[in-house]
């Protein structure tokens, strides 16, 4: 192995990773650009063996996505649609109500719900929507709303950050999921997604969450025309705000998938891209707890040997998820518990069912 690894012109790093130290931005576009992928799932292996043992996560949760109508328009999504097309969907807030009351009878500890950056839905929308839920289900966890829709709803509402996610916080929201960070680089967003919420904001409103008390996690859309240095600034950004907070509970890097959208010409990632953005990120992000190999955009294949590559999540039974569905995601949208059990077992390692925030589920 250590041959290996110094043919492959690893063995410094994985001194480093040995002796617990941090990664350097060139470290990480080394690793990016390394072919020795096995190599980066045994040093990958062995932090995720470190802080999690043989431990594979996995949560009960139902997905709800309460509109697609946005004004972002990304270039990399399918699911955002213009006001007035015929394909935009809003669910009123009795709707999303309706859809917990569906399923009552299964053991779901968390509702994920997120949407879009609607035009003209009031303040009171997303609050009355928060206090639905928390009424319909009591017990249940909120996990709602991108550091990108927290900021345009307290814009609004004509509040700052901190007013809106104690608001939020009051009608029942319990953490935030991690999307909308897309990848952090000024050109990547100019490019892609102009009108979204710059990174620099997206981090300011996870850290000012986490301030408050609330946890997140954070992801990272992959695979389009990003570089590596630009992914390795992503992860860099995200460990800095994580040593100033502590705040985020996990990372999941997103495979991109272009069907029917503006990038169909790009090429799907290859499971090679998926395990080694998977490693990286464990490598990089030694002070996030747990990295997520999401099931619905890897498909369960790559997710399972991901377990091996440095993930120690799974994510969940997810209900209902239509942002990869609607660009050609095939993995499905549900997962049965025994399934994913299966799945874990299959590879090797031992199922654990947490809660939101990671506490074992008996
Ligand atoms: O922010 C949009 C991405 C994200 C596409 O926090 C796409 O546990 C691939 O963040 N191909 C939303 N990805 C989903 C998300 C998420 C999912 C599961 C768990 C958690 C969590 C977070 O989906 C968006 C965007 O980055 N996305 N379009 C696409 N065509």
């Amino acid at each position: 192995m250590i041959e290996a690894l110094k043919r492959a012109g690893l063995f410094q790093i994985y001194e480093k990773v040995a002796a617990g130290e941090r990664l350097s931005f060139d470290d990480g576009v080394a690793l990016y650009r390394s072919d020795a992928l096995p190599l980066l799932g045994f040093l990958a292996n062995m932090v995720r063996e470190r802080l999690n043992g043989d431990a594979t996560y996995y949560i009960y949760n139902q997905h709800i996505n309460y509109s697609n109508v946005c004004v972002n328009l990304c270039k990399f999504c399918a699911f955002g649609k213009e006001e007035g097309d015929p394909d935009g969907f809003l669910l009123d807030v009795e709707q999303v109500a309706e859809k917990i009351r569906e399923r009552l009878d299964e053991p779901i500890t968390e509702v994920h719900i997120v949407g879009s950056i609607h035009p003209d839905l009031p303040y009171s929308y997303y609050l009355d929507m928060l206090r639905a839920v928390k009424e319909a289900r009591p017990g249940i966890h909120i996990q709602a709303f991108t550091c990108v829709e927290i900021a345009h709803i307290a814009e609004t509402g004509g509040k700052s950050v901190e007013e809106a996610l104690s608001d939020l916080m009051d009608a029942g929201l319990g953490s935030i999921p991690g999307g909308g960070a897309e990848v952090f680089s000024q050109r990547i967003r100019e490019r892609l997604c102009p009108d979204k919420l710059p990174g620099d904001k997206w981090l300011e409103v996870a850290k000012t969450a986490h301030r408050m008390g609330l946890k997140s996690n954070a992801t990272m859309l992959y695979g389009h025309i990003e570089t590596v240095e630009e992914r390795v600034e992503h992860l860099v950004a995200l460990r800095e705000a994580q040593d100033e907070t502590g705040g985020f509970m996990c990372f999941i890097p997103l495979a991109f998938h272009p069907k029917n959208t503006e990038l169909e010409s790009v090429a799907p990632t290859a499971g090679v891209d998926d395990l080694k953005n998977i490693a990286v990120s464990r490598l990089m992000l030694d002070n996030f707890p747990h990295i997520k190999a999401y099931w619905v955009m890897l498909g369960q294949k790559i997710a399972q040997v991901a377990l091996w590559y440095g993930a120690d999540d799974l994510d969940g039974t997810v209900l209902e998820e239509k942002i990869t569905n609607m660009a050609g995601g095939e993995s499905g949208q549900a997962m049965a518990r025994n399934e994913i059990e299966h799945l874990i077992r299959a590879a090797g390692r031992v199922p654990v069912q947490r809660d939101t925030l990671y506490n074992v589920v008996e």
